[in-house]
């Protein structure tokens, strides 16, 4: 896994080469600086497996559609990957073995809707937008997310797939049944045991929105919530400024409201780079030997089309999709 993250890729687009020519591109050898590409559609979403998730969003995008069904579009596709054990189907359970999903989704008028530990739903990003476009509020949860959602129509299945399920008894087996503080960042042989699709997009009107679904930190307590389905938190658009979204350990993005941060920062004037690692910097100053222990990483895009993200740690990536952009980058960290 981390060596994939750490496969760096900067292959543009044949005309990317006449564009950095015109020095439109900050072209970079080690892709540690993403290319700026000033304009719209955009999108951007975390992890290599945003790559998937934003050609499907760009099908939209592409047509002149709206960013909110581009987002909501694009995350379904990790949702519905039963390989992909972060995030919908197939995602790791919490320690009593059940599969518990968060989820939110912003547009360019701040409506907003939100999910959490929504069990049984592959696309909780469709009931967080249920949420968002049938009720009068703004998030539903456990039991009452899940009845909202079946009343909506939306089917009830098992989410554990085989794998996480032979993967968790194997994990009971080894560790006793008690939170212990950030035993939930590695697995056994050091693979990082969470990840998130964030997601945000510019459409050709120049609108907004983002989207963020998860199955959050496996093995978690029963009932935990994490940044993801927290609109500052894992995720806030502001039609004005621009638009965030964080990932990894979501008690820390919580801790200090990330994605609103970065937005706010970008008001301020900063660069959607500079706003993450100032969030960044943020959970760095509250408390420093904590911040070295675990994984944070905020994505961001403004109006003009910039984008920008930066972590706490190596291995976090995202791809980009643009007119003249498809591409994975690695993103900048602080503790080297
Ligand atoms: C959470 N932020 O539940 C999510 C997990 C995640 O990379 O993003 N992991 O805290």
């Amino acid at each position: 896994m981390s060596d994939r993250r750490r496969f760096v890729k900067l292959s543009l687009l044949t005309s990317a080469g006449l564009l950095a020519g015109k020095g439109l591109f900050a072209k970079s050898r080690t892709g540690f600086k993403p290319a700026v590409v000033k304009g719209k559609p955009v999108v951007i979403a975390t992890w290599d497996f945003g790559k998937a998730a934003n050609a499907e969003a760009w099908k939209i995008l592409e047509k002149g559609g709206r960013a909110l069904d581009a987002v909501e579009a694009g995350v379904k596709v990790p949702e519905a990957d039963p390989t992909n054990q972060s995030v919908g189907l197939g995602g790791r359970p919490d320690r009593d073995g059940r599969v518990t999903l968060d989820a939110c989704i912003m547009d360019e008028n701040s409506k907003c809707g939100s999910v959490a530990c929504l069990e049984h739903i592959v696309h909780a990003i469709s009931v967080a937008r249920a949420v968002m476009e049938k009720t009068p509020h703004v998030m539903l949860v456990g039991d009452g997310a899940l009845q909202f959602a079946l009343e909506c129509g939306f089917k009830k299945q098992n989410l554990l797939t085989p794998k996480s399920e032979a993967e968790w008894k194997d994990w009971l087996k080894e560790h006793k049944y008690k939170p212990v503080k950030n035993i939930e960042n590695v697995l056994p042989g050091g693979e990082k045991n969470h990840d998130t699709i964030g997601m945000v997009a510019m459409d050709t009107n120049g609108n907004m929105s983002g989207a963020c679904t998860t199955s959050g930190l496996s093995y978690k307590m029963h009932g935990r919530v994490g940044d993801s389905p927290i609109i500052g938190a894992g995720l806030y658009v502001d039609n004005e400024v621009g638009a965030a979204t964080s990932t990894g350990v979501g008690e820390e993005v919580i801790r200090i409201v990330g994605s609103h941060l970065v937005v706010e920062l970008m008001r301020q004037g900063l660069d959607p780079e500079a706003a993450c690692k100032a969030a960044v910097e943020r959970i760095i100053a509250r408390n420093p030997e904590a911040s070295k222990e675990v994984q944070v990483g905020f994505l961001a895009l403004n109006k003009k089309g910039e984008y920008g993200a930066y972590a706490l740690q190596d291995g976090f990536s995202y791809a980009v999709r643009s007119g003249s952009v498809e591409d994975i980058y690695h993103s900048k960290f602080h503790y080297h």
